[in-house]
């Protein structure tokens, strides 16, 4: 079905919006279908978003976990007099009073209000734009800090333990479902050279050597909004993998994106560079509004979470390219191919820059 028709009228009358509303979609996302609606010029819009069912079987957890922590979120923002209705999200309910609208399809539906005068971009514009959200990211985890993390739903189990991601590319590899895999024997040997790296932050979290904290776990630029006038970041978005996770976990998949001087499509490989000044600009952001309450171990393995990041989610696509695409959205036949080897290539050059990771975090936590 064309995108513009799957938010119907009866959607939009199940959210008390017009039928006749102005609806526009909105991509970037590869997991669910977002759309803004407006039920004419001047009204309040909203956004309406179609939760995929085979990514996340349990919506209503989401639903919860949103609900929880949008109104800890919305206290912790009034008492520090901020303006919740833009610095959190606001779930609207359904004319009967429901969190999520199941269609007659069994799809899951939300609707939240639109942050108005803000904008979320695909890739960082400027270093201050990634300082504004490494801010953001990191003043989200600050003011969760004391949130009771044991009552969250753990929405997708394992979502970053890279050692159960390393498992699910065998697996892949072992079923060879779409017969691909004589197309990719480069590729899994740069990932089979990496297996035990994969293993080093469950491992200390395991050890208890670091702290399992409340962590967003997609933190990319898009799910930061800026504001309009001022270019400062006005919320945090995308709450559907809000669960207990590693603080390098949230630091590195911002870098894996942020700190890359091109998509994590693009196929001309040597335009995929890790960049340290964007990798630092996004860091004095993170680190000027968490720094203070991260332990030095998890200060020290920061870098890490950039680099198993950046492999991990190289190795999902790598996985769903074996299985034949059934995970993230393609647009093209080698598509998850090309973001695999993308984000490889740019394991490589993080690898390569650990050291100055790590000294890049150190001067930023002296001179704060
Ligand atoms: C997915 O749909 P989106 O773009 O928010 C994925 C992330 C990946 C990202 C890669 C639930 O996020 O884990 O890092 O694609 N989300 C889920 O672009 O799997
Ligand atoms: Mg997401």
């Amino acid at each position: 079905m064309d995108m513009e028709n799957i938010c119907t009228p009866a959607i939009l009358e199940a959210f008390g919006l017009s039928p006749t509303a102005a609806v526009k979609p909105l991509y970037g996302g590869h997991i669910n279908d977002t759309f803004v609606a407006q039920d004419a010029p001047g009204e309040p819009k909203f956004t309406l978003q179609r939760i995929n069912r085979f990514v996340f079987p349990s919506p209503e957890d989401i639903t919860e976990n949103i609900a929880g922590i949008t109104s800890f979120l919305r206290e912790k923002i009034l008492a520090r007099g901020g303006d919740p209705d833009r610095e959190t999200l606001t779930v609207r309910p359904t004319v009967e009073g429901k969190s999520l609208l199941i269609d007659e399809d069994g799809h899951p539906w939300r609707c939240l209000r639109y942050v108005e005068d803000a904008t979320s971009y695909e890739t960082p514009e400027s270093l201050s734009m990634l300082e504004e959200a490494g801010f953001a990211f990191g003043d989200f985890q600050c003011l969760l800090s004391d949130y009771p993390a044991h009552t969250l739903h753990e929405i997708i189990p394992d979502f970053h333990n890279t050692p159960v991601r390393f498992a699910q590319l065998q697996e892949a590899v072992k079923n060879n479902k779409a017969g691909r895999v004589g197309k990719v024997a480069k590729e899994l040997e740069f990932a089979y050279k990496r297996e035990q790296e994969c293993a080093l932050l469950t491992g200390l979290l395991e050890k208890g050597e670091l702290p399992l904290r409340v962590t967003h776990n997609d933190t990319k630029m898009s799910n930061i909004l800026l504001d309009d006038k001022t270019g400062k970041a006005v919320c945090v978005i995308d709450l559907d993998t809000v669960m207990p996770g590693l603080c390098a976990f949230d630091f590195g998949d911002s870098i894996r994106a942020g700190a890359a001087t091109a998509a994590e499509d693009e196929t001309d490989l040597s335009k995929v560079n890790f960049d340290l000044e964007r990798y630092r600009a996004y860091a004095r952001g993170f680190l000027r509004a968490a720094g203070d309450i991260l332990t030095e171990k998890e200060l020290e393995t920061l870098p890490d979470g950039a680099i198993l990041m950046t492999l991990e989610v190289g190795l999902r696509f790598l996985a769903d390219y074996l299985n034949g695409d059934v995970y993230f959205r393609t647009a093209r036949p080698d598509h998850n191919l090309d973001r695999a080897r993308n984000q490889f290539k740019l394991v490589e050059e993080m690898e390569a820059a650990r050291e100055d990771m790590g000294r890049v975090i150190r001067e930023l936590t002296i001179n704060k």
